[in-house]
């Protein structure tokens, strides 16, 4: 057994049962032109996030940690979005054209996930509609095949598809720990307060530590 500093307590994991999950770092949310940006978002708060992910990916790699990566988007035919979603912003901004071509459909460049986090064979790819990463998506049966227990989660926006996602593991019986500076959020505040959320109450849905404390846990 392994132990990670968090907060509110330290949480102690089994690497052979810990999987490191890197949320939605997609084109169409950290760079301009995308569904971000459309948003009225300042996508490069975002990229605050890159760095420490960069060297939590590669340590875990180097460890054979369980990686799993998820995309946000839709099918070609937006048959999976609901029309609710498609409004939300005020406008369609979700299938529409735009400089990393059609936003938040799949098989585009803006879909994608960034370079430097991109993934490697044998690291799933998890297309998933909703903020959510188990709605409607097969991570829960991917991680219960691998005996997964314990979540390491990065990725964007924390209050969006972070929370929603630690939320869903938290109530499916994993153990979630949120890393501070490998989230992003465009609202700062929201950044402080989602922190805040996850371990308040004694660590209510998850963890919070940070890459520092990976790297040595994991080491
Ligand atoms: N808008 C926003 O903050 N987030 C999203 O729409 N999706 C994700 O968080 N991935």
């Amino acid at each position: 057994m392994s132990s990670i500093q968090a907060e509110p307590f330290p949480l102690h994991f089994d690497p052979a049962t810990t999987a490191l999950l890197i949320i939605d770092m997609q084109r169409d949310f950290v760079l301009p032109g995308g569904f971000g940006e459309k948003l009225g978002n300042d996508t490069s708060l975002l990229l605050a996030a890159v760095e420490p992910t960069q060297l939590v990916l590669q340590k875990a790699r180097e460890k054979g940690l369980f990686v799993v990566h998820t995309r946000e988007g839709h099918r070609a035919d937006l048959s999976d979005c609901p029309p609710s979603k498609l409004t939300r912003g005020g406008k369609i901004f979700i299938g529409t054209d735009g400089p990393m071509g059609r936003i938040l459909v799949r098989g585009e460049s803006g879909h994608d996930i960034i370079h430097q986090l991109y993934p490697v064979q044998g690291e799933p790819v998890i297309d998933k509609p909703g903020k959510g990463s188990f709605h409607a998506t097969d991570l829960h049966q991917i991680l219960l095949d691998r005996g997964i227990k314990t979540l390491v989660v990065c990725g964007v926006t924390l209050e969006v598809c972070v929370h929603t996602t630690v939320r869903e593991a938290n109530d499916r019986g994993y153990e979630c720990v949120v890393l501070s500076d490998c989230v992003a959020s465009y609202f700062p505040e929201f950044q402080r307060v989602g922190l805040e959320m996850i371990k308040a109450q004694g660590a209510i849905f998850g963890w919070v530590s940070n890459s520092k404390n990976f790297v040595a846990a994991i080491s």
